[in-house]
């Protein structure tokens, strides 16, 4: 594609604050957790959008929804792209939905210049990209990758008990969860465009990111059984406290992170729930998750086993019974050289800088990439912030993300 396209990204910018509006919470905070009533209204409000471009939409499932451009051979498996709608609580409006709308208006540019694809295009929403609601991230994609089975998905709750059969029936959805998991072949290639949730372009002054390799997640969930009491009629000694047994664990993850020797090793725990939460009552059971990632998967897994050296030590201790349940350990992916390549040349004729980076953070890509080749394009985001109200990125850098992110397309799709 030679021409530089000459659409302007007003009316992505106004539908990106139009989502972002559609939140649990008041803006600018942005709450939009997966099969919750805002969850629906962003999904109807997006198939909306890409019904008006004459995109064909379906949903699988478990909700993943795909909108695909026709090409002029429809036997030949299609390019993707897309992320998430969904939305941690307390949470900005450019995480996944930047990759989902940009993508969106990638797609209307070339319309609007008349390019006719070759291979279909596919725009793909991924169902709950974030583990707020049951605890894993990549629900959606890890299904489409067959790397959640449907009987391990049918065993998920979230936090008030509910089943993901439940609540995936409630918000509509129906069909054998075997029907998700898709074929290696069924996408020829898929890009991501997203934030970077970082702050290396923004402080090197460059334009993209080409992803080239997507750090390893893993998530284990530490549940601890002490032995309450009244806070003033139950003296130190003798204590079977399960809070500060949890302390105890949640500083050891923090100093095992930071002892690997390697900046790449982070840790962290984001979520305490203590039982009964009352300021003058000896917690008795704690649940913590946690969350250790590294672009090593092994230097990952040995901060993982440090982890539960440490539950076996504080609960002797502190005889405190620790049980874990490891959620998920991924391994990292390598993003495709052809399609980096194709980003890259196409950042260079928009006149656009770009470096080669890590993702620190986990995306759909992680998952899509076992069943496809894949690529992740990065735009700056204002401080690294994200996952936080006041997480940003300016028109200008969405505006190269679209335009790169079309131009990709219009060449792997010729
Ligand atoms: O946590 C992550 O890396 C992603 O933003 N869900
Ligand atoms: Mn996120
Ligand atoms: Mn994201």
């Amino acid at each position: 594609m030679t021409a530089q396209p000459n659409r302007n990204l007003d009316g992505l910018l106004q539908e990106l604050a139009a989502l972002a509006r559609i939140s649990a919470a008041e803006p600018p905070v942005v709450t939009r957790v997966v099969f919750s009533e805002a969850d629906l209204r962003a999904r109807a409000y997006v198939k909306g959008l890409c019904s008006a471009a004459g995109l064909t939409v379906h949903e699988d499932a478990i909700g993943n929804t795909f909108a695909r451009w026709q090409g002029a051979d429809p036997q030949l498996a299609p390019i993707g792209t897309g992320s998430h709608i969904d939305a941690i609580p307390n949470a900005g409006m450019y995480d996944g939905t930047v990759g989902v709308l940009g993508g969106l208006e990638a797609i209307r540019v070339l319309q609007s210049m008349g390019f006719t694809p070759r291979r279909s295009i596919e725009l793909v929403i991924f169902t709950a990209e974030e583990p707020t609601r049951f605890g894993i991230g990549c629900l959606g994609s890890r299904m489409m990758g067959n790397v959640l089975t449907p009987a391990k998905a049918l065993a998920l709750r979230d936090k008030q008990g509910v089943g993901l059969e439940e609540l995936r029936t409630q918000a509509g959805f129906s069909g054998p969860l075997e029907s998700v998991a898709l074929p290696s072949g069924r996408f020829h290639q898929f890009i991501e465009l997203h934030i970077e949730q970082g702050p290396l372009l923004e402080q090197e002054g460059i334009d993209l990111g080409l992803v080239t390799y997507i750090a390893a997640p893993a998530s284990l969930r530490i549940q601890l059984e002490g032995e309450g009491g009244h806070a003033g009629g139950k003296l130190m000694p003798g204590r079977k406290d399960a809070l500060t047994a949890a302390a105890e664990l949640i500083l050891a993850l923090e100093t095992e992170a930071l002892s690997t020797g390697a900046i790449d090793t982070v840790a962290t725990v984001g979520v305490c729930e203590v039982f009964p939460g009352a300021v003058n009552s000896i917690p008795s059971r704690v649940r913590l998750e946690t969350d250790i990632r590294d672009t090593d998967g092994a230097r990952r897994d040995r901060v993982l086993d440090a982890l539960r050296a440490a539950c076996a030590d504080v609960s002797a201790r502190r005889r405190v019974h620790i049980t874990t349940e490891l959620v998920n350990a991924d391994p990292p992916a390598t993003c495709d050289a052809a399609i980096l390549a194709v980003m890259e040349a196409s950042a260079k004729e928009a006149g656009r800088t770009s470096k080669k980076m890590v993702s620190r953070a986990y995306h759909d890509s992680l998952f899509m990439a076992r069943i496809a080749p894949v690529a992740m394009l990065f735009i700056p985001c204002r401080g690294g912030v994200s996952h936080r109200p006041d997480e940003y990125a300016s028109p200008e850098w969405i505006a190269n993300g679209v335009h790169v992110l079309a131009r990709t397309l219009a060449t792997l799709a010729s």
